[in-house]
């Protein structure tokens, strides 16, 4: 009997190994971190009492890092090899230790700085490869054990498919090393980069009305909500990048990014809100773009009288008919190179994307964007325009409510409600608020530098103990008030008012 366990250990390392390989290439591909094992290394280094962790460098030099993790490389090998000698006693067993391991792995990379729901993924990828792989080894074993006759022949097959799983998580782990260093090399540029006529502002200070739990006026990039059809995100550098400008004009013009960026930089607050987002939902931001404007490229073009949209495509392929008009128009639509003040984040659309005031993302703030087609909405349609949404994607009026949380508990008497209010390109004229079905209370507005952004709301109200509910509307600039009928996002954008319970006490 024993002479078989070593079979055993070695599917445990095996199916552990090529967890670590296939976490290592998620995290390569996807996030711009190191991979779990590294983040577990630094996990332990920030745990380490000080004068230990100096002993250690002192001792070990600039080598320190490498050590430990080669160390918990060590660890990992002996954890890998008990969980082949648990799944003797059943498939589950090895979760013994592969849920404990994840666990670590997830803690590590979730205390990492500014970490974010993605971080989390190469974890998950590995686990998943190590519970399934490991239960697909170890059946070439189990039949074994069970036919006595059959054995050294599936030993065979075990050994077969143990090897090939050990080349595969190789390879799988040298491209996502390859695919990486596009992306950490893009990272690196990015930056690096310097454009001339982007500026750094902080938010106008009477933008905020000043109460503590409101989304703040200006969305720093880490927390702008993200929403695209990609998994992993294109990398592009600004040299690689280049925009095409044709169709239905006169003379097509193609702009490298340094073409773009010596042309006059405009710079908007502007808000992006996503048509899926649900009443009271996060799907909206509000950053300050740096770009060109769209209207000053199209303008020397000589744009046909027949056309009335302009059909945009990314590097990923991904496509939206956006309307000529917004375009075209006063209003600032940038092809837009930098974000609060820095060149986008990659996963914002670098090193270029579209930003339109008034229009909801899907048919207008096409990230990586490479290609500006003029063209007719009879002809083209983009990617959700072909799946059911509307063709024409104008922001509806919406509100918010951030304070109180839902389900909080706040103290009776006085109480504080704020939130956010934006019809962009309209403009917020008054937000009112709603105790219990009450009067409508109008809200204090921040003041915000233009029609194209969300305003703060806040206004104050007495409540008496006990649970209550409160809702808020909106009104815009062209005095339409929101409308109270509740309809899901689909196709054109949410409509309803934002309720929220809460509990006075
Ligand atoms: N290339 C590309 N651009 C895209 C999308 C996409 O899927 N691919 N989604 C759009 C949608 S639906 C929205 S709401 C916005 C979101 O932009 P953000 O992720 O920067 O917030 O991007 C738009 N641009
Ligand atoms: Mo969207």
């Amino acid at each position: 009997m024993t002479a078989r366990r070593p079979h055993w250990m070695l599917a445990g390392v095996v199916a552990g190994l090529a967890g670590l390989a296939t976490s290592y290439a998620t995290a390569m591909v996807l996030t711009i971190r190191e991979a779990p094992l590294v983040a577990v290394a630094e996990l332990v280094i920030r745990l380490t009492p000080g004068p230990v962790a100096e002993a250690a460098i002192s001792v070990l030099g600039q080598f320190d890092k490498t050590f430990l993790v080669l160390v918990i490389l060590l660890l990992l090998l002996v954890c890998f090899a008990v969980a082949g000698l648990l799944a003797r006693g059943g498939w589950y067993r090895p979760l013994l230790v592969w849920l404990p391991l994840a666990a670590v792995g997830l803690a590590a990379v979730l205390t990492q700085r500014q970490a974010s729901a993605v971080d989390t993924l190469p974890v998950a990828v590995g686990l998943l490869t190590w519970v399934t792989l490991h239960s697909a080894l170890t059946d070439a074993l189990e039949r074994g054990r069970r036919r006595p006759d059959l054995e050294s022949r599936e030993r065979r097959v075990f050994l077969m498919v143990a090897g090939a799983v050990s080349v595969a998580a190789l390879g799988i782990a040298v491209a996502g090393r390859v695919v990486g260093a596009g992306r950490r090399k893009v990272e690196a540029s990015r930056r690096l980069l310097r454009i001339p006529g982007v500026t750094r502002r902080e938010a106008p200070a009477d933008t905020s009305v000043g109460l503590a739990g409101i989304a703040p006026w200006q969305t720093p990039n880490e927390d702008f909500y993200l929403i695209d059809t990609t998994i992993a995100k294109p990398v592009i550098e600004p040299e690689e990048w280049s925009l095409r400008i044709h169709g239905l004009v006169e003379r097509e013009l193609t702009l490298d990014f340094s073409s773009l960026v010596a042309r006059r930089m405009t710079e908007s607050w502007i808000t992006l809100s996503c048509v899926s987002n649900e009443i009271g939902g996060g799907l909206v931001g509000n950053a300050r773009w740096s770009g060109v404007r769209i209207a000053d490229l199209l303008d020397g073009l000589g744009v046909s009288p027949e056309a009335d949209c302009v059909l945009q495509t990314s590097h990923d392929g991904w496509t939206c008919a956006t309307p000529l008009e917004a375009l075209t128009d006063d209003r600032d639509a940038l092809l837009a190179v930098a974000m609060n003040g820095r060149p986008l984040p990659i996963e914002h659309g670098f090193p270029v994307r579209t930003i339109v005031p008034g229009l909801y993302g899907y048919v207008s703030a096409t990230k990586w964007v490479v290609d500006l087609e003029v063209s007719t909405f009879a002809r083209s349609t983009g990617y959700w325009t072909t799946k059911g949404w509307s063709s024409e994607g104008p922001v509806k009026i919406a509100s918010r409510i951030d304070v109180p949380r839902a389900g909080a508990e706040v103290e009776a008497g006085p109480v504080s409600f704020g939130g956010v209010a934006w019809h962009q390109h309209t403009g917020i004229e008054s937000v009112e608020v709603q105790v219990d079905g009450g009067p409508w209370t109008p809200a204090e507005l921040g003041r915000v530098p233009s029609a194209d952004t969300w305003v703060q709301w806040a206004a104050t109200i007495d409540v008496p103990e006990g649970d209550h509910e409160v809702r808020v509307r909106a009104t815009g600039k062209d005095g339409q008030t929101q409308t109270s009928v509740v309809r899901s996002p689909d196709p054109d954008g949410a409509t309803g008012w934002h309720t929220v319970d809460f509990r006075a006490v």
